[in-house]
């Protein structure tokens, strides 16, 4: 008993019990004020406030990030191209409170742009391609590049009032093997051996043991970091270029 009354939290439990009720009040509103701000802060963050208008129903029907089921905290966002700007405008999200198997789906709320909110693209315009990013909450970075799989059924676009159902096979990370050639456009040579190459989001990695480097020949090429080992050459030729975004 001498030992759990000198134990530190519970002094502290006691400290509480003598506090006055203003106190405890004050203590829980800043309790709840750094949870809602800082330990649970969302992401993405939508273009528009309040109801969606006209909206889109995208439903996930799988969603894997490097061959991992994604976790309570990720987020996957849809996004539009604003037609002035050029910039990408956040149109849906959704939060996953836990992790998100096979056999669940997510639905994410995706608003058309309002007519009322004139000059302003406060969402999504039909037919425009959807891009997705995963927000990876253990590492704290935003994945960009993905395979989509839609259900030949609904839509693949963004549509106001549509339904699209969608598959999303994410890469953070890209490993070169050079199997077919050396261009870098060439989705035969990395590790994926699907449709893909990297993008401004994907960690790029040339392995020591490959024979065949790579080279920039065939367009301008993007990664967000690239790790070369020693010895391995990266060409980047004509008036390609080769951006390097972190
Ligand atoms: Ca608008």
């Amino acid at each position: 008993m001498k030992l759990i009354q000198n134990n530190r939290f519970f002094k502290q439990v006691i400290n509480i019990k003598k506090m006055n009720k203003l106190n405890l009040t004050l203590l829980m509103a800043s309790l709840f004020f750094l949870l809602g701000n800082n330990i649970f802060a969302q992401h993405f963050q939508k273009v528009f406030s309040g109801n969606p208008y006209m909206p889109m129903n995208i439903f996930v029907d799988s969603a894997s990030l490097d061959g991992l089921y994604l976790q309570a905290g990720d987020e996957i966002a849809v996004f539009d191209v604003d037609t002035a700007t050029g910039a990408q405008l956040c149109v849906g999200v959704v939060v996953l409170t836990s992790e998100f198997l096979p056999s669940g789906y997510l639905a994410i709320v995706a608003s058309a742009d309002d007519p009322t909110t004139e000059g302003i693209q406060d969402g999504l315009i039909d037919n425009n391609a959807i891009i997705y990013r995963f927000w990876d909450t253990s590492v704290g970075e935003e994945v960009t590049l993905m395979e989509k799989t839609y259900n030949p059924g609904g839509d693949s676009v963004f549509v106001s009032l549509g339904t699209a159902t969608v598959g999303l096979t994410a890469f953070s990370k890209l490993i070169w093997t050079g199997a077919v050639d050396t261009d870098w456009h060439n989705p035969a040579n990395w590790n994926t051996n699907n449709t893909l190459i990297p993008d401004y989001g994907t960690h790029v990695e040339i392995p020591a043991s490959v024979t065949t480097f790579p080279v920039v020949s065939n367009g301008n090429a993007e990664c967000r970091t690239l790790l070369a080992k020693p010895g391995i050459s990266v060409t980047v030729s004509g008036t390609n270029t080769l951006k390097i975004f972190q």
